[in-house]
């Protein structure tokens, strides 16, 4: 019997939205969310005659197993390629091919004939590395030494041989794994366990935006509800569980927890559905929840990896690419995956930028370059001032393009989620000394005892709790609805029928 149950969600990202969404026969529920608006890591901002995704970019896998697919579809959100039966099909694994160019440092376009030999050989090695799934004994611990061996063995008859050539292949190498670095949200490869990466699903359907913006999912999800649910500006300080709480006034009921704000507001709860960043946990929670958490749930808090990838936006007069391209790369050409990279952040951070991709359509977004730059380098580039990174692109771009006059961009507008406080990263990834295993203790409830009489006082939502689709945006998005589906269950709702 739910009447009555009080409800806190901690943070009003996709995850606390969506919970907020499928949560039935509760007596109260409140979001608390410490920014001043709702979507969390889906946050879209106006730049040059368009829109900037600081966070999730597009829908990974738009096809009907996407639920963030098919409520964006409900909603009438999508452009009508996202529609097409025919895009919902293709099986991208997760690398969508986009037109390209690939510049090279010494300043001109590289042989596409050669970049894609190189990058055929990366994707290869990369599939290979499901076959380790529920391997007791991969031959290396990470994602990146397991690779970087491979080529290392692949060397000697690499390009027939020829030295140019291969170097050239070994640059490529190189900026695949940055790219990879960017798609894991990681510093390094080498950070990023083999065993489990083949547990990632990735979803068929090639992938898409939002014409109106991602932020518009989120704000669609927060309109439906009931007025005052969410309340922003509300970041929680402590959590405190298995106790004895009174509302000032009334004896009659007893609350296991209590939720307090760093404004001083208090609120106390049957039932707490925590949502915040894999990040913000990992710098907090050993405050955070009063009792502490069980080990086990600290540890699977530590082990699991969450990194940086940031975006940079910017935007031109006019465009230097041609309109067909849709994606500039750029390659180090003096860069090889068998050499360590150089630790110098100041001197040679934007060498960790893995390219551009070009906002579409022109006639909306104006002329607009969506740089990724994952790891120490990105966080790096958080510390300095907008017209530092200005300049340190502008010269990426005119090496890039052996044009020194290239006209400089007229704005630009980047991404800071290292530094944001109440995300602290980008997204999560399966490190090295961990598994999908603490994924799934990562999003067990509290107290863990099932015959708990107070039962599921905590619950853990969030992307870094979904163990198949973790670091986007759909796997957030369920994350919340099966933690509401877990209270409606207690609670004894009936599920209804599924509305497509
Ligand atoms: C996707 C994509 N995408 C780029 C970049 C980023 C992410 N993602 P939220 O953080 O949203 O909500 C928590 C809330 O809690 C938040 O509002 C806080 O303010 C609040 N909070 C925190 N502390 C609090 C406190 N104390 N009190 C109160 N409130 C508090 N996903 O599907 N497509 O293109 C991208 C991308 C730069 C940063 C992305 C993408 C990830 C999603 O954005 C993210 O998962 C969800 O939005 C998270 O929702 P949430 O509710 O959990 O948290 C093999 C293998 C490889 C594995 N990876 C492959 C997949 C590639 C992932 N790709 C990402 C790429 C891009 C470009």
């Amino acid at each position: 019997e739910g009447g009555g149950r009080r409800v806190v969600a901690v943070g009003a990202g996709l995850a606390g939205l969506g919970a907020a969404q499928r949560l039935r026969g509760h007596g109260s529920l409140r979001l608390l969310e410490a920014a001043a608006r709702a979507g969390g890591r889906v946050c879209t901002r106006p730049f040059a005659s368009g829109l900037a995704e600081m966070g999730a970019h597009w829908i990974h896998g738009p096809s009907p197993g996407n639920p963030v697919f098919c409520l964006a579809s409900r909603y009438g959100l999508l452009g009508p390629e996202a529609a097409l039966e025919e895009n919902q099909q293709v099986e991208a694994g997760g690398h969508p091919p986009m037109p390209s160019v690939t510049y090279g440092s010494s300043g001109k376009v590289l042989n596409p004939k050669a970049v894609r030999e190189a990058r055929d050989l990366f994707y290869a090695l990369l599939a290979s590395t499901r076959a380790f799934q529920g391997s007791k004994e991969p031959p290396w611990p990470s994602v990146g030494q397991y690779v970087r061996a491979e080529i290392a063995r692949t060397v000697p008859t690499m390009a027939g041989g020829q030295e140019d050539a291969r170097r050239l292949q070994l640059a490529v190498l190189a900026a695949c794994l940055k790219l990879e670095c960017c798609i894991s949200g990681t510093h390094s490869m080498d950070l990023v366990a083999l065993e489990p990466f083949g547990e990632y699903v990735s979803l068929p359907g090639l992938d898409c935006t939002f014409p109106g913006g991602y932020s518009s999912l989120a704000e669609r999800l927060h309109s439906d509800l009931p007025e005052g649910t969410v309340l922003l500006n509300k970041a929680v300080r402590t959590i405190q569980w298995q106790g004895s709480f009174r509302e000032e006034g009334d004896d009659a009921r007893v609350f296991p927890v209590r939720v307090e704000c760093e404004d001083g507001d208090a609120f106390l709860a049957d039932h707490v559905i925590i949502t915040v960043p894999l990040g913000f946990l990992k710098e907090h929670y050993e405050k955070f929840f009063q009792p502490p958490l069980p080990e086990r749930k600290a540890q699977a808090i530590r082990n699991l990896g969450f990194g940086t990838n940031n975006k940079i936006f910017l935007e031109f007069e006019q465009p230097f690419w041609d309109p067909e391209q849709q994606l500039l790369e750029v390659v180090w050409e003096d860069e090889s995956p068998l050499e360590e990279p150089s630790t110098d952040l100041e001197a040679s951070w934007f060498k960790k930028l893995i390219g551009f991709v070009v906002l579409q359509p022109p006639e909306q977004h104006g002329h607009v370059l969506c740089g990724f730059i994952a790891g120490k380098e990105s966080e790096h580039m958080e510390t300095l001032s907008d017209a530092e990174v200005l300049s340190a692109m502008t010269r990426v771009l005119r090496t890039m393009t052996g044009n020194p006059s290239l006209p400089a961009p007229r704005s630009v507008l980047r991404s800071r989620w290292h530094s944001a406080p109440y995300t602290l990263g980008s997204y999560s990834y399966v490190a090295v000394g961990s598994s999908g295993d603490d994924i799934d203790v990562l999003a067990q409830p509290l107290p863990e005892d099932p015959r708990d009489p107070r039962p599921l006082q905590l619950l853990f939502a969030g992307e870094a709790t979904h163990r198949t689709f973790y670091s986007t945006t759909h796997g957030a998005l369920l994350s919340g609805w099966r933690e509401a589906e877990r209270l409606n269950q207690l609670f004894q709702v009936p599920v209804p029928a599924p509305q497509s």
